[in-house]
């Protein structure tokens, strides 16, 4: 098996420090908890920005200061959220691509969130995926339900995308895919051949979600954006404790952890920053 990526997700567009006051808003904040979760053994940033007062943005100049303060101290590979939060338009979620980093993510069809519902038609797909082909951005393809693989599938008959490609499994959100270990090995089975695969386990599916991942092969996601508690209860003191839990799972299991470089080949990145 490679080594186990880490990606730390330290803050997502729906947390707030109300629901755990060490969720990072200020990009100071955001980039000293990817220091904190790279100095534990994560190797990818997956990234989300505010305001000032806290409120989700996808613009440029705010996702920069953050790329910059987290280049300045890591040398993690920098995945932008074009998901954004819900709402959002399309010109909007696609801010931060411009910047060129090395990954983006591109969601891969509709589904429920919450009360809310998260837009992505055929059409806003396509755009996302020609706007990071021209910069020169991997996708990473975010599935929260089984049939948005079939859509990436398509994009790469488009010619869009490439395949084998590395895909996110969001598992958990209310409204999509629940995070039962049988929708995992069903969402691994329908993957094109010698694709990655990374779990994102939301709230308490994090932790068996992620133990799975590292016995299967797959990679992990951990991180306030999709889980603020240590353990039933405690909230976590900083997304490093969250990493810092995969890593010891992984030693018990014998897998080893990649450091940035390694991931960097294990998702085959095409160029590096
Ligand atoms: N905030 C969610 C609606 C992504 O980062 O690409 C979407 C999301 C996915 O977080
Ligand atoms: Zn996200």
């Amino acid at each position: 098996m490679d080594p186990l990526i880490i990606t730390v997700a330290p803050i997502g567009a729906e947390v707030t420090k109300e629901h755990n006051p060490n969720v990072p808003y200020t990009p100071e904040e955001i980039a000293e908890e990817c220091y904190r979760a790279w100095n534990e053994g994560a190797s990818l940033a997956h990234i989300h920005a505010r305001n000032p007062d806290g409120t989700s943005t996808q613009h440029p100049d705010v996702y920069a200061r953050i790329i910059e303060l987290v280049k300045a101290k890591t040398d993690m590979i920098i995945q932008v959220s074009v998901g954004g939060a819900v709402g959002m338009r399309v010109q909007e979620r696609v801010g931060p691509v411009s910047l060129k980093p090395e990954m983006a993510t591109l969601t891969c069809g509709t589904c429920n969130f919450g009360d809310g519902i998260f837009t992505n038609s055929e059409a806003d797909i396509e755009f996302f995926a020609e706007a990071m082909k021209d910069n020169g951005v991997m996708p990473e393809f975010e599935i929260f339900e089984v049939g948005m693989i079939e859509t990436a599938k398509k994009l790469a008959k488009k010619q869009l995308v490439e395949l084998p490609g590395h895909f996110d499994f969001v598992m958990g959100v209310p409204g999509a895919i629940s995070g039962d270990p049988r929708n995992l090995m069903h969402l691994v089975s329908m993957l094109p051949e010698g694709s990655t695969w990374t779990v994102a386990g939301i709230g308490r599916h994090e932790l068996p979600l992620g133990t799975m991942a590292i016995l299967l092969g797959g990679h992990v996601r951990v991180g306030f954006e999709d889980n603020i508690y240590y353990s039933r209860g405690v909230k976590a003191t900083s997304n490093a404790d969250l990493v810092a839990r995969m890593v010891r799972l992984a030693a018990e299991l014998g897998r080893p952890v990649a450091s940035p470089s390694e991931a960097r080949r294990i998702l085959k990145l095409p160029r590096k920053q």
